[in-house]
C-alpha cells in the first residue's frame, strides 16, 4: 500500500490567543464519554488522539488503547494539538498526521494476523512489522527522529514459547533499530512499554531534528541491561529533550523503582513509588543540564501513572501529591508493567501547553 494524504488548515491558532510565548505543542485530556469535545470546530488542530478504553471515535490520527480504567477515575481521550497546518495520511497499517515540525503516528496490529513458527512468535513478527513500518514512514516523510514512543503489549508478562512476551518484544524492537541503521544506544528515543488488552498498539511523536537523549545516573542505561533481563536490551533513553523553535519539551520515559539494573522494594508499592520519584528527580536534574533556557521542575510536568493493581490508586496518588506539594496534573491507568515485580510506573512530559486543572 502506498502513501495517501490529505491536508487541512486549522481554523484558529492557539498561539494567537495567548499573551505568552507561543508554544506550539499542547496536550489535552477529554473524558471518554464526551467525544464531541474533540470535534469543537474552534479547536480543530488535533495532531493525534488516543482513546484509553473502548471508543468508536473515528479519525485517521486516532488510536484506541484497550486499557482498564481506575475505579473513581474517568477513562479519557488524550489529544496532542498543534497550531500549525497539518497533513494526514496512512501508510500500510500506520495512521499519521503532521505539521512542519512534529509527526504523530500510530499503529495497531492483531497478533492473529501473524503466525508463530520455528524462528519467531506471532508477537515478534507483529513487533518487527510495526517497527519496520514506523521507520519506513519516518524515512519517506523525512521525520527521521523518534522523540517519544508509547508501546502497549497485551499480556506483557506472560511467558510463551519459552520466553516472556516483553522479552520477545525487545528482541524485535532492537533488531528493527539495527535494520534501519539506527543507534541502539546513546541517541535513542524516550519510551514506555506496558500491558493493555487486545492488540499490539504503538503510538509515537517524531520530528525532523534529533532530540537530546538523557540518562539517569542512578540507573544503568536500559540498553545496557545485562542479559538476565532478556537476550536483547530494551531500547530507550530515560528522557528526551526537544528544541522546537523557542520551545523546549521534555519527555520522561516510564520510570520505575529500578536502581542500577535491579528492581527495589519488591512487594511494597509505597516504597516503589518513593524510589521512582527519586529517579524522576534525577532525570529532571540531568535534563536541566542540557536545556538552553528552561529549568524544568516537578510542577512543570504532566504525569501518567500506571498501576498494576488499581487498588493501589489512593496510596500512590497521596505520595505523588505529597511529593509535589499540590494536586498533580496526572492521569492514572491500570496496566501491567514490563517487569513482573514492578507495581507502579510513572512517566511525564513538560514544556508543551497542557490541561489547566
Ligand atoms: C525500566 O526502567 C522500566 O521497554 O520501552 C520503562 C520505560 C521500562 C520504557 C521500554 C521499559 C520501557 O526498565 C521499564
Amino acid at each position: 500500500m502506498g502513501l495517501t494524504s490529505s491536508s487541512r488548515a486549522p481554523s484558529h491558532s492557539s498561539c494567537r490567543n495567548l499573551a505568552i510565548i507561543c508554544r506550539m505543542l499542547e496536550l489535552n485530556h477529554i473524558p471518554l464519554n464526551k467525544p464531541n469535545a474533540l470535534l469543537d470546530s474552534s479547536r480543530d488542530d488535533r495532531l493525534g488522539t488516543i482513546a484509553f478504553g473502548a471508543s468508536s471515535f473515528n479519525d485517521v490520527a486516532a488510536i484506541t488503547i484497550e486499557t482498564i480504567a481506575i475505579p473513581s477515575q474517568n477513562n479519557f481521550f488524550e489529544v496532542w494539538r498543534t497550531d500549525k497546518k497539518t497533513t494526514s495520511g496512512q501508510f500500510e497499517a500506520l495512521n499519521y498526521r503532521h505539521d512542519d515540525d512534529v509527526l504523530f503516528g500510530s499503529i495497531t496490529l492483531a497478533e492473529t494476523d501473524f503466525v508463530t513458527d520455528a524462528t519467531s512468535t506471532a508477537l515478534q513478527k507483529a513487533t518487527a512489522s510495526a517497527y519496520r513500518q514506523i521507520f519506513e514512514l519516518l524515512a519517506r516523510l523525512s521525520f527521521r527522529h523518534l522523540w517519544r514512543v508509547w508501546n502497549f503489549i497485551p499480556q506483557i508478562n506472560l511467558h510463551s514459547d519459552g520466553i516472556e512476551r516483553y522479552r520477545q518484544f525487545n528482541i524485535e524492537r532492537s533488531a528493527a533499530f539495527d535494520n534501519s541503521g539506527r543507534a541502539t544506544e546513546g541517541n535513542v528515543p524516550a519510551a514506555s512499554a506496558v500491558g493493555a488488552n487486545g492488540s499490539l498498539s504503538i503510538y509515537f511523536l517524531a520530528g525532523r531534528n534529533a532530540p537530546i537523549a538523557i540518562e539517569n545516573p542512578r540507573q544503568l542505561s536500559a540498553y545496557r541491561y545485562p542479559s538476565e533481563y532478556g537476550p536483547r536490551s530494551p531500547i530507550f533513553s530515560r528522557a528526551s529533550l526537544i528544541e522546537l523553535d523557542e520551545q523546549e519539551i521534555v519527555f520522561i520515559s516510564g520510570t520505575a523503582s529500578i536502581v542500577g539494573h535491579r528492581t527495589l522494594h519488591v512487594g511494597d508499592v509505597m516504597a516503589q513509588t518513593e524510589e521512582l520519584l527519586l529517579n524522576i528527580d534525577a532525570v529532571l536534574d540531568e535534563t536541566n543540564k542540557s536545556t538552553q533556557r528552561t529549568r524544568f521542575t516537578r510542577a512543570d510536568l504532566f504525569y501518567r501513572v500506571y498501576l498494576r493493581d488499581a487498588d493501589d490508586f489512593s496510596r500512590v496518588q497521596a505520595i505523588l501529591r505529597g511529593w509535589l506539594g499540590t494536586a498533580p496534573r496526572a492521569v492514572y491507568l491500570q496496566a501491567d508493567i514490563c517487569r513482573a515485580d514492578l507495581m507502579v510506573e510513572i512517566e511525564a512530559s513538560g514544556g508543551h501547553l497542557m490541561d489547566i486543572s
